[in-house]
């Protein structure tokens, strides 16, 4: 370890680098996630629905990210399993208002997590945004988890009940936060959490 290495630890400002695969259906919110999350002199006034992917490279907190922001169209939903090799994590956003899409969302997270690159990543932590909790018909954390069947199989830690996060025993770690991406509302939350996991 070089000097200036070692400076920044003990000064604790060394960034963690991290490369996040951002996925869920189209609409879920993923790229204004990603632009919000992005400083304020970096971010675009509109987005645009995604074509194939976009990767963007930016910083926040103590996270140096590579963000692969996926289309959730489904003609494009194949390229996902390309990034599941490298990446350090997932950030799996859901339309916390589209309960009549959520069946889906949870199938092709049953997918994602059945893929043997995910099988061989026990550890890879999952942050799920409940997003568009601005809207009155939105579900609570809780109730997508539900939804998403976050209280069963491989996410339960020995059968506790539904919570917002996981991070012991058996179960992959994973937290759940509603969030607000036009304000930018819970995004600290969730990245807070996925910092934690990472740095550890
Ligand atoms: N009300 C509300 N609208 C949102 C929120 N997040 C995204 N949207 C809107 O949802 C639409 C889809 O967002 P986008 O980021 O393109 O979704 P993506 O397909 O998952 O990348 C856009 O019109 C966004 O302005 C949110 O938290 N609240
Ligand atoms: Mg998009």
């Amino acid at each position: 370890m070089g000097w200036l290495e070692k400076l920044a630890n003990w000064l604790q400002v060394r960034k963690k680098e991290a490369s996040i695969l951002c996925i869920g259906l189209d609409n879920s919110g993923k790229s204004t996630i990603i632009n919000r999350l992005k400083p304020a002199n970096a971010r675009i006034e509109d987005v645009v629905p995604t074509v194939g992917f976009n990767v963007e490279t930016f910083s926040t907190g103590k996270l140096f990210v590579t963000a692969y922001d996926m289309s959730g169209q489904g003609r494009y939903r194949n390229l996902w399993e390309r990034y599941y090799k490298n990446c350090d994590a997932v950030v799996f956003v859901v339309d916390s208002t589209d309960k009549l899409r959520m069946a889906v969302a949870k199938e092709e997270l049953s997918q994602l997590l059945n893929h043997r690159e995910m099988k061989r990543k026990k550890n890879l932590p999952v942050l799920f945004f409940a997003n568009k909790c601005d809207l009155r018909q939105s579900c609570s954390a809780v109730k997508c988890a539900q939804l998403l069947a976050l209280d069963r199989g491989e996410w339960t830690r020995g059968g506790s009940p539904v919570h917002k996060t996981a991070s012991a025993g058996p179960g992959r770690p994973w937290h759940i936060c509603e969030s607000n991406a036009l304000t930018g509302e819970g995004l600290q939350e969730g990245i807070q959490w996925l910092t934690d996991q990472l740095m550890c």
